[in-house]
């Protein structure tokens, strides 16, 4: 018997009657988003769907990703660590995600990224939409145009459309745009069932707003000017309306002191540049926005709001990396429209600082800029209260755990024990008992480790830092010299935890 089957066997035999409805599930995944970029979370970005959803449910204010795409979503499917520049998992170390709510007679339906090595149908969803790699251009996902004529494309990978795979993805319709149509074939699969008697978990896996900076023309031009005043007034603004928002305390968590290059040294013309990229920045995180408002209206009229879990969060920090053109040697003139299907602007490290705010650093660190995500739950008949902050410190890897218990599934013994623990006790506003378990943190040259208020953290050749959360959260005073003690106490967790972790196997193809 393989392993897979093996471990749907067991999951089958966990299927439990429940006089309980199960709840539907929806898990809201977007690209590379700042801590602060949404209004719930200080943000000047327009955001009223996850504003409402916010007032009305849940907010985390310590929930961890990996600091990046791959690891993030590998471990998110596994529920397991999932560490290292590898990219790949052992995805047979258990079940995914899928499998586990298959097994206890959820629809399972993902639309957007992958970016993991398994095949979606193969493990455990019944519908996929989607890409297999890490990015696309927004506007038109393939190798050529529509009109065959030939662009500055990104690596064109393979995409699963109308539940056919194709080798690369060229849509038809020249007003393509990818944010739109995950949401669409999302809506599309919720008409499909919605007779059915089954709860559903949706993935909605938005790539936006990761580069390249691509926006429609009118959600763009609700920003135009918004950025003008450059990026230290506008991180300045950021901050102040956190603390006025009380969502940081400035005495625990003063704005980490950045090194962000001054905007008045900047000419004019690049000014004006470095203004126009956040713009299309906002309009994506807008856009997003939008597009959730239509998931929740659908929710709403099939009349199963009140009992649908949805789940925001963001894979990692906003990006500090500057890239300008695509991946191949299309030779750009520099008069390509910014935001239109021949450009590739991203935001930099400037304003990746300003969208990570209060933090330090950025996506692929393992400082809270890189893993520190901003993340809003609500369901109305499982969340008591509402407008509700949740300080415990968590971790991607929880979702398994807090969905298995939701639903009555039963991970399979007999195999490595899953990581995370249950954040079902903090819907209820019980205080989660204190996590005995570290939250571990590696990807390339990010490393750290925390435990209840203490985080040991290093970047690249940089040496252990050490932070007490509880009175300085964003990383300003670091006390390694003066708590040598502390220091090798925490790498001694930090070792034993990776050398538990998932790592290093070969990237698997999909067979023809
Ligand atoms: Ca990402």
């Amino acid at each position: 018997m393989s392993k897979i089957i093996m471990f749907l066997v067991f999951l089958a035999s966990s299927l439990v009657s429940s006089a309980v409805e199960k709840p539907n599930i929806i898990l809201i995944l977007v690209d590379d988003m700042g801590y602060s970029d949404i209004g719930c979370y200080g943000g000047e970005i327009e955001t009223p769907n996850l504003d409402v959803l916010a007032a009305n449910g849940m907010r985390y204010s310590q929930m961890y990703n990996t600091s990046k795409c791959t690891t993030t979503r590998s471990s998110l499917l596994m529920g397991r660590y999932v560490t290292g520049r590898t990219y790949v998992a052992n995805y047979l170390e258990g079940p995914t995600i899928g499998e586990v709510l298959k097994s206890v007679g959820y629809r399972t339906l993902w639309s957007g990224k992958n970016h993991s090595s398994i095949l979606p149908p193969e493990r455990g969803f019944d519908r996929f939409y989607g890409f297999q790699g890490g990015a696309c251009n927004f506007w038109n996902p393939g190798p050529t145009l529509q009109d065959g004529g030939i662009f500055p494309h990104i690596k064109a990978y393979e995409w699963m459309v109308n539940d056919k795979w194709l080798k690369t993805y060229t849509p038809e319709d020249p007003n393509y745009y990818m944010t739109d149509e995950i949401t669409k074939n999302a809506l599309k699969w919720l008409d499909e069932y919605e007779k059915e008697d089954k709860p559903y978990f949706l993935y909605l896996a938005y790539n936006t707003p990761h580069w390249p900076l691509h926006a429609p023309d009118k959600d763009i031009a609700k920003y135009k000017g918004k950025y003008d005043a450059g990026y230290q007034k506008i991180r300045n603004a950021r901050y102040k309306r956190m603390v006025d928002m009380g969502i940081v305390d400035p005495v625990v968590a003063p704005l980490f002191p950045e090194e962000i290059s001054d905007w008045n040294s900047l000419s004019k013309e690049e000014r004006m540049l470095e203004a126009q990229r956040m713009e299309i920045h906002a309009a994506m995180v807008d856009n997003m926005d939008q597009n959730i408002g239509r998931i929740i209206e659908k929710v709403k009229a099939q009349g199963e709001f009140e009992n649908t879990l949805i789940v925001f969060l963001v894979d990692n920090g906003a990006s500090h990396e500057r890239t300008d053109r695509a991946h191949h040697t299309y030779k750009h003139t520099g008069k390509e429209k910014m935001g239109g299907v021949m450009s590739y602007e991203c935001i930099g490290k400037n304003w990746a600082r300003v969208a990570n705010a209060p933090f330090a650093k950025h996506k692929t660190t393992s400082h809270e800029g890189g893993v520190c995500t901003p993340m809003v739950v609500h369901w109305p008949k499982g969340i008591s209260g509402k407008n509700i902050w949740n300080h415990s410190p968590s971790h991607l890897v929880d979702f398994v755990p807090t969905f298995a218990e939701l639903t009555g599934a039963k991970y399979p013994t007999g195999i490595k024990k899953l990581e995370g623990v249950s954040l079902v006790p903090g819907f209820s506003q019980k205080s989660l008992a204190t996590r005995k378990v570290p939250i571990g943190f590696n990807f390339g040259g990010g490393k750290g480790v925390r435990l209840e208020n203490w985080k040991l953290v290093s970047f690249k050749k940089g040496d252990w830092e050490l932070y007490n959360l509880s009175n300085d959260r964003t990383e300003t005073k670091n006390l390694a010299q003066e708590m040598p003690e502390k220091v090798q106490e925490m790498k001694k967790l930090y070792e034993g935890w990776i050398a538990n972790t998932s790592r290093g196997l070969p990237q698997r193809k999909r067979k023809e």
